[in-house]
């Protein structure tokens, strides 16, 4: 399976925890084949601090559920506390889609986990860095509010 997995921080050492979110994919046998540009962007939802977003593509024998449970285990890692829907976190990974070894489209709707991500064609903060690593996500990108989106020197490895 290849996914295209949304990273976002807005709370403790920003990069730090990006990057502690991919590290966490890698040790679960995920193959990062792919990075965007991790951007800066204003919060969308409650008042809160400004987020550090990238998106990563990877590469796993893991199915979408098995990755979302990596992708839980890497925001317990980083110390994030649920309290508020949409509110400030250390970390937050997001299975955005999936594909499968021809490239088709994977789709998911189950009551934990809904694949392609319902909100992330309007969202700017995953629309832009995902047009980083797929030309694709890259049209249209004109249609939607890209103004709260500024790119940083920060380098995710
Ligand atoms: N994530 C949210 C809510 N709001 N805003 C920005 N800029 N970046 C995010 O990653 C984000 C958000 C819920 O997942
Ligand atoms: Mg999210
Ligand atoms: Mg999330």
């Amino acid at each position: 399976v290849i996914a295209d997995v949304g990273l976002g921080s807005n709370l403790g050492d920003r990069a730090a925890n990006l990057q502690s979110g991919i590290d966490v994919l890698r040790e679960a046998g995920c193959e990062v084949v792919m990075c965007s540009q991790v951007y800066e962007t204003a919060p969308v939802g409650p008042a809160q601090p400004d987020y550090l977003n990238a998106v990563v593509r990877v590469r796993t024998c893991l199915d979408p559920h098995a990755l979302l449970e990596i992708a839980r285990r890497a925001e317990a890692a980083a110390g994030r506390e649920r309290t508020t829907r949409w509110g400030p976190r250390t970390l937050d990974v997001d299975v955005l889609r999936c594909f499968d070894d021809a490239g088709r489209p994977l789709t998911v709707d189950t009551a934990d986990l809904v694949v392609p991500h319902p909100r992330m064609s309007e969202r700017a903060f995953v629309r832009v860095p995902l047009s980083d690593i797929d030309p694709d996500a890259a049209a249209g990108l004109a249609q939607i509010d890209t103004s709260g989106v500024t790119r940083t020197g920060v380098e995710l490895v």
